[in-house]
């Protein structure tokens, strides 16, 4: 008997503008995606002012599955995947954002997809905006710091919802959606909302305005996706990285405390419909007036989630100074401790696999509600021996480690956990850092950081190990 119930979904996870390339195939507009240059360790990357000549532009080809996806899915059907997490690239419905009518070509790309993973008995499931938007909306919008946003965004979820009805039942609203809250950096603030801080400007009231449409979004697209179709399940999708407190003393617990609540709290606004107290009071105190409407109130709780997917990677330790302020803090300009506890992958992620368990416990007590790991894994540098093989036991280590804390979860606590779709199943482009160099997959991809290589797929020694582990539906690990 295995500790996870029958049905359980076994996938991998990815995302549109990480992996497809053909970036201005089909009709398909310019992407937040497509003016992100290709950084590495101690580089960032850098947002260009549209597509400049002579830049290095990662996603445009990246593994280019939108012309391979056939022999991708042939492979993921041999991997013995039940699921798949993909998100559809807005661009490629709306080039624009804001036209009336979508491109055709564009949802048939999703059509033929969705009907071959079905032949293959993969289940799609599907993130509406995965640190993708059309660009246009970023020039003429100002991204989503417009309620103008929400519309356009509707329209392409319902646009989506009607196509794929029969074909896709576990739908995401946005990914990662805290992560703009959690790191409050230029990065997290144009991935998840096509943000581009102005002179003048306080990102962080401009942060929590956009966060609050995208929020009324997610809210009016569940609404409109249980109206097409009852069966389906519309959840939010929530980065998690456990903060903990870097002593016993109170005031590092509690500091650790707050970082929770403030991270997680758009899991509060899209799964119990309502701001926690402190952010209301936050907001009042910092005169934001932000644009927050009694039927905003309304469409918020009329609109909660059905699961909280998650990602997990990491878990944070923090610390509280002398001078700590009793207001808001987020991670990212914070005393963040290292964790001696713990090892850390080759880009400093501290590696907790506890971290998980504990997770998705903090998760059930305070939400109740159905969790879908959705991404988890571990991005390192892999070696290619002579005969093409590639021994990845760090690989498999880690994931392994992950899924007996996953299994402890299940089994003795009672989680009530839906799946686990690991992250960049097949290699492809870091969100983060725009490497290929950082992978994470179980699948091979010949592609180096300058863009070089044949792009032909092969396994790895994680590939046979994670086809055996869902073959026995988790219990020979
Ligand atoms: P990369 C930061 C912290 C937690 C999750 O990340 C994050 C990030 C972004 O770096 O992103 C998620 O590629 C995201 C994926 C991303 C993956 O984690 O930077 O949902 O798009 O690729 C891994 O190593």
């Amino acid at each position: 008997m295995s500790a996870f119930p029958k049905g359980f979904l076994w996938g991998g996870a990815v995302a549109a503008h990480q992996f497809e390339g053909g970036w201005d195939s089909d009709g398909k507009g310019v992407s937040i995606a497509d003016v992100m240059t290709a950084g590495d360790h101690q580089t960032s990357r850098r947002i260009t002012d549209g597509v400049k000549p002579g830049e290095n532009y990662p996603n445009h080809e990246a593994i280019d599955f939108y012309h391979r996806y056939k022999g991708d899915v042939e492979l993921f059907s041999e991997l013995g995947l039940n699921c798949f997490r993909t998100s559809i690239a807005w661009s490629r419905i709306f080039p624009n954002g804001d036209e009336d009518q979508p491109n055709e070509k564009g949802l048939k790309f999703y059509d033929d997809l969705f009907d071959d993973l079905l032949a293959h008995h993969i289940e799609p499931v599907i993130t509406l905006s995965h640190f993708e938007m059309p660009y246009h909306l970023v020039q003429a919008y100002g991204g989503w710091r417009n309620r103008k946003l929400i519309d356009f965004f509707v329209r392409f979820a319902k646009v989506v919802f009607d196509r794929y009805k029969d074909k896709v039942k576990y739908w995401m609203t946005f990914n990662e959606i805290n992560n703009q809250v959690g790191m409050l950096n230029e990065w997290s603030l144009f991935t998840n909302s096509g943000l581009v801080i102005q002179p003048g400007e306080d990102k962080e009231k401009v942060m929590f305005q956009a966060a609050h449409y995208e929020a009324v979004a997610s809210a009016l697209a569940v609404q409109v996706g249980h109206k097409i179709n009852p069966d389906f399940q519309i959840g939010c999708m929530v980065a998690m990285g456990p903060v903990y407190p870097a002593t016993p003393n109170p005031n590092d617990v509690f500091k650790a405390e707050r970082l929770m609540q403030m991270n997680y709290y758009l899991a509060d606004v899209q799964v119990k419909g309502r701001y926690p107290s402190f952010l209301e009071r936050y907001f009042d105190r910092r005169k934001f007036d932000l644009d927050i409407t009694l039927e905003d109130r309304d469409v918020l709780l009329a609109g909660k989630v059905d699961y909280i997917g998650f990602s997990y990677y990491a878990s944070h330790v923090i610390k509280a100074g002398a001078d700590e302020p009793k207001d808001f803090i987020t991670l990212g300009n914070n005393r963040e401790v290292k964790n001696e506890t713990l090892q850390r992958s080759d880009w400093g992620w501290e590696i907790d696999p506890v971290g998980l368990r504990y997770a998705l416990n903090w998760f059930s007590d305070r939400y109740d509600v159905p969790l879908f790991i959705v991404e988890n894994g571990l991005g390192a540098f892999d070696k290619v021996e002579k005969d093409g093989s590639i021994h990845d036991d760090y690989r498999i280590d880690y994931l392994r480690q992950h899924i007996e804390q996953m299994k402890l979860a299940v089994e003795v606590d009672g989680v009530n956990l839906m799946g686990y779709t690991p992250w960049g199943i097949i290699d492809l482009v870091s969100a983060g850092t725009g490497q290929m160099d950082k992978r994470y997959g179980v699948i091979y991809v010949d592609k180096d950081d300058q863009g070089k290589g044949s792009l032909a797929r092969s396994k790895k020694d994680s590939f046979d190990w994670f086809r055996k582990v869902i073959q026995s539906n988790g219990e020979d690990l």
